[in-house]
């Protein structure tokens, strides 16, 4: 496991308790950048290039350890160097992206500037042509194809995106098809889908804002209408199951966000329960393998 900066990893017992074997690779620290000016209306640039690298760097050497990665975020522009250093370690992904929004904007599609909303657009190869220049971005190569992309949960997507979404032919569940169809059926396309394109090692980038802010508050764009904390869990069941579970992140839990101490316990908890569901432990219970009951 990788750690980020993050009030997650205080509960790293949770996951030894829970008979996950947890190798604890440290929080990193990134470099700042005082005058980080914006370029054209992207913020933070040089910050975000330069932690990425750091983090692509990171994660490459964890999956290279041999381990399934749980990078601690932090907000979702770490999906940049996450999904970097993965595939840089095992190759061609599969990536399932849980989100609340596509982060699919280019510097120049989105309004705010912000990196967060923009990360899949720097990793997916049919967007290079569509992506200036940016200082600190240059060790980045794209890795990932739209088509091995799938999105859960969307309901907060601007034009630009939705237009790449739809050209690019992107598999997408938003709340409408999950509406539809129910999360188990959505979770059933998801894993025929990934299958029908070679069951490649699957990076799962889940922001806990896919989650409806009743339960997740605690993050910085909370939109509402989103999925419940049985569909969230039952994703990360689902995704374990396939056995193709290579890396996942956890992102944008942010405790300086909610106006409760309850809204960052919720938050704090349902981010640790969906990162266990990953990690094998099952509703239905678990046992260990080699779990003799005691005899009178
Ligand atoms: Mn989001």
């Amino acid at each position: 496991m990788l750690i980020c900066v993050s009030p997650l990893s205080y509960h790293l017992t949770e996951f030894v308790s829970a008979g996950c074997e947890v190798k604890d690779y440290g929080n990193l620290t990134f470099e700042e950048f005082p005058d980080d000016e914006p370029v054209g209306r992207v913020k933070n640039a040089r910050a975000v290039g330069s932690a990425n690298q750091r983090l692509s760097e990171a994660v490459k050497a964890v999956k290279k350890d041999g381990h399934t990665t749980a990078m601690l975020g932090g907000d979702h522009s770490l999906g940049i160097g996450s999904i970097h250093g993965h595939s840089a370690a095992v190759g061609k992904l599969s990536v399932v992206w849980v989100d609340a929004h596509s982060d699919i904007n280019t510097p120049l599609t989105s309004s705010t500037g912000n990196m967060h909303g923009q990360p899949v657009s720097f990793l997916l190869h049919e967007l290079q042509s569509k992506l200036p220049a940016l200082p600190n971005f240059s060790w980045l190569k794209p890795c990932l194809s739209a088509k091995d992309l799938v999105y859960i949960g969307l309901r907060d997507v601007d034009p630009g995106e939705h237009y790449f979404l739809k050209f690019l032919g992107v598999k997408v569940f938003s709340m409408t098809e999950v509406d539809r169809l129910g999360i188990g059926k959505v979770m059933e396309e998801t894993c025929d889908y990934l299958c029908t394109r070679g069951n490649k090692p699957i990076h799962l980038s889940y922001d806990v804002d896919a989650i409806d802010p009743t339960v997740t508050p605690a993050t910085g764009t909370p939109v509402v209408g989103g999925l419940t904390y049985r569909d969230g869990i039952y994703i990360t069941e689902q995704i374990r199951h396939t056995g193709l579970l290579s890396a996942v992140d956890m992102v944008e839990v942010n405790p300086l966000r909610a106006q409760t101490e309850e809204g960052v316990r919720s938050t704090v908890s349902t981010a640790v329960d969906l990162l266990l569901g990953c990690f094998g432990r099952l509703r239905e219970g678990n046992h260990p393998q080699d779990y003799v009951p005691p005899e009178p």
